[in-house]
């Protein structure tokens, strides 16, 4: 049978000679001692930052039930006074009152008072805090007012819309609330849709949530997956429509059953540092120290693999409305999910803990 005018063994005979053919390549650069400077294997083309130049990040956060969101800022802002991140806004997915405030003393203590802060305008989630009240009301805020804050998917639209094709990493450590809203949203005027703004300009997703375990990777929700289940609807639509690439940070990575943690360090910083304030509110007492959930998808989002991690890049989470997943091999596409690596035989967890540690707790580069 032939096909388009070859012949099946035409085809086979050609896969062989291609196969031949990079055999020959694979030698001749083992023999020269040549190493190829770029691995085209699509899923690791956009790790970390692009010649240098700052990652572009939006930081999606629902800053309120847990403290290591607070954490993630702190990372994300010692990133930033590195000069390895330009934070192009900030918003939060969940309607707990104070949150944009929160948001807004954390940008202001590390001296960036002109970031956006966005929150849903919808009826997203509410979740209590033991935090965010107390923070709002004892640090100075950039935001006069919870009310102040931007709508949060027009906010999304506006920071994508002004943006570089394919160079925004979108970064979310809570609900997937305001993402499910933004592909939903309808262009506007001159601006293009939600979905297309997303498929013309982001270049990754690090997407903190779900469970990781066995071959293939499977996730039954006996540990927990806070980020998927609070608005199981908005998380079914976004990971079913994402139109670009997303790379998973699971529970194992940096919360359970890794056991990683930071925070009890914070001590050592001053008392008008608001992160100190959100784990010491937290603990009840003195900061402790808790997972590091958040802080690592901070630390990826930013630097990439770097020697933190090795990545799953081939096949696609099949996701159930449940929130149950299976990871079903195939070819690489734009999925794939962090794994924790190996050095010498042992985890690097404690390599990965210092450093999250050491970001959290470094002083801002302009004093408060
Ligand atoms: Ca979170």
């Amino acid at each position: 049978m032939s096909l388009q005018g070859r012949s099946l063994t035409d085809s086979r005979r050609d896969g062989k000679t291609a196969i031949v053919m990079h055999l020959k390549y694979l030698r001749q650069v083992l023999m020269t001692g040549l190493v190829p400077v770029l691995v085209v294997f699509g899923c690791v083309i956009g790790e970390g930052s692009l010649a240098g130049a700052p990652v572009k990040v939006i930081f999606d956060s629902d800053m309120d039930s847990d403290c290591d969101d607070a954490g993630a800022m702190a990372v994300l802002h010692a990133l930033a006074d590195k000069g390895e991140v330009e934070i192009l806004a900030t918003v939060t997915c969940g309607r707990n009152a104070w949150a944009p405030l929160t948001i807004s003393a954390l940008n202001t203590y590390y001296g960036r008072t002109n970031i956006p802060v966005g929150a849903p305008k919808f009826n997203a989630p509410l979740r209590e805090s033991k935090y965010t009240r107390l923070v709002a009301d004892k640090f100075p805020h950039a935001l006069r007012q919870s009310e102040d804050a931007e709508d949060a998917v027009e906010l999304y639209c506006r920071v994508l819309d002004q943006a570089e094709d394919n160079s925004v990493v979108i970064l979310t450590v809570g609900y997937l609330s305001n993402l499910s809203a933004l592909l939903k949203q309808s262009a506007k005027g001159n601006r293009p849709s939600g979905m297309e703004l997303v498929r013309r300009k982001v270049r990754q997703w690090a997407c903190m949530g779900g469970n990781f375990l066995g071959t293939p990777a499977r996730d039954d929700l006996k540990l927990g997956n806070t980020n998927f289940v609070v608005d199981k609807e908005a998380t079914y639509y976004v990971i079913k429509h994402w139109p670009a690439r997303v790379m998973f940070v699971g529970r194992e990575i940096g919360s359970v059953p890794s056991g990683l943690k930071a925070g009890a360090r914070l001590v050592e910083t001053p008392e008008n540092n608001p992160v100190r304030f959100a784990y010491e509110l937290y603990f009840g007492g003195k900061a402790k120290d808790r997972h590091v959930a958040d802080p690592t998808t901070v630390l990826y989002a930013v630097r990439g693999l770097g020697d933190y991690w090795d990545a799953h890049t081939t096949g696609s989470m099949d996701l159930q409305p449940d929130m149950t997943f299976e990871w079903k091999e195939g070819a690489a596409c734009n999925q794939g999910y962090l794994l924790k690596k190996r050095v010498n035989g042992k985890p690097n967890d404690q390599y990965i803990e210092q450093t999250i540690e050491g970001l959290m707790i470094q002083p801002p580069r302009k004093s408060p």
